[in-house]
């Protein structure tokens, strides 16, 4: 962490993902906590850099562009990639090679934090019944969750050989309000999520720690005493949706979404027999 003679704790931080949903709310929402934010996608920037702000566009998948990217950073906050199920093919250059340029990058300029965007999709075959902490075994539900699993074991090895450190957010659904009956149990609201980042970046010697991005909601599948011990307590939850959402036309019995953690997503593809 940088001590600067301004009341920021942070000097400059990477956003990746920047123009996209979460990005767009951090790029707010981290305003307080650091000097500059550098703001980085492939996709152009929902509005110009203002005061304190970066734009860098730049593609995951380019190595050389990643590396010129992290110069100068103090910590990154990965959320660039393919966010949704996708043909294995389309995942790999900015998800599977990018997290490996991330992080690769980090070792070389000397970056010492990352909080890495991960997601319940790393879990996504367990059911909804079972309650899980961030130990138990991963069960992926696509080429998107194995992308994800890949990045936290990447997270655990640039610990164990460089010492860099990661916080892992296990993202449930952050969205501004939950979307369905599944998303009342996975929803994290952008006000907890970004406690959750701050106390991801600030706390010292996480090693590599894998937590659960949810907010208090009523009913969670997940365990999430890592969370705890970082400092994080929600203060959201989807209860203040529940009429709302509930008013949703019933899903049909058998419907993923209402067994799996990872609901639709489990059922996706193949895509190559299409
Ligand atoms: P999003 O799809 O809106 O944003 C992802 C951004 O990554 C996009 O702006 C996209 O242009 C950028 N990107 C894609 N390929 C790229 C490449 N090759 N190089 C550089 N940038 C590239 O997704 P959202 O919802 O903002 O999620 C942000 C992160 O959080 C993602 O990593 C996602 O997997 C993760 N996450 C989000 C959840 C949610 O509920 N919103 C749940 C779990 C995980
Ligand atoms: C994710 O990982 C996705 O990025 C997001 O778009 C949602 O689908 C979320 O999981 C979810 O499971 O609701």
């Amino acid at each position: 962490m940088t001590t600067l003679s301004s009341s920021k704790p942070w000097h400059r931080l990477l956003l990746t993902g920047a123009a996209g949903g979460l990005g767009t709310v951090l790029r707010e929402s981290l305003k307080p906590h650091c000097e500059i934010l550098r703001l980085s996608d492939i996709a152009p920037m929902p509005a110009a850099a203002g005061p304190h702000e970066e734009v860098w566009p730049c593609d995951l998948s380019d190595k050389h562009a990643v590396h010129q990217l992290v110069e100068g950073v103090d910590a990154i906050l990965h959320f660039g990639g393919v966010s949704v199920e996708r043909p294995f093919e389309e995942i790999l250059g900015p998800n599977i090679s990018g997290v490996f340029h991330i992080y690769e990058a980090a070792r070389r300029h000397g970056v010492k934090r990352v909080v890495f965007a991960s997601s319940n999709h790393t879990i996504g075959f367990y059911h909804q019944e079972q309650t899980l902490d961030a130990h138990a075994p991963r069960r992926p539900d696509g080429y998107y969750g194995l992308s994800k699993a890949y990045g936290e074991d990447m997270a655990t090895f640039y610990f164990d050989r460089y010492g860099i450190e990661t916080v892992s957010l296990r993202i449930g659904s952050s969205f501004a309000k939950p979307q369905n009956r599944r998303m009342l149990c996975t929803w994290l609201s952008f006000a907890d999520l970004t406690q959750l980042i701050v106390k991801a970046l600030a706390v010292p010697e996480v090693g590599h720690t894998v937590v659960y991005g949810v907010s208090a909601n009523k009913t969670v599948w997940w365990d999430n005493h890592l969370a705890a011990r970082l400092g994080y307590a929600p203060q959201d939850s989807s209860e203040t949706f529940r009429a709302e959402v509930e008013a949703q036309p019933q899903p049909e019995p058998g419907d993923p979404a209402m067994i799996y953690q990872g609901g639709a997503f489990v059922a996706q593809g193949p895509f190559d027999d299409a």
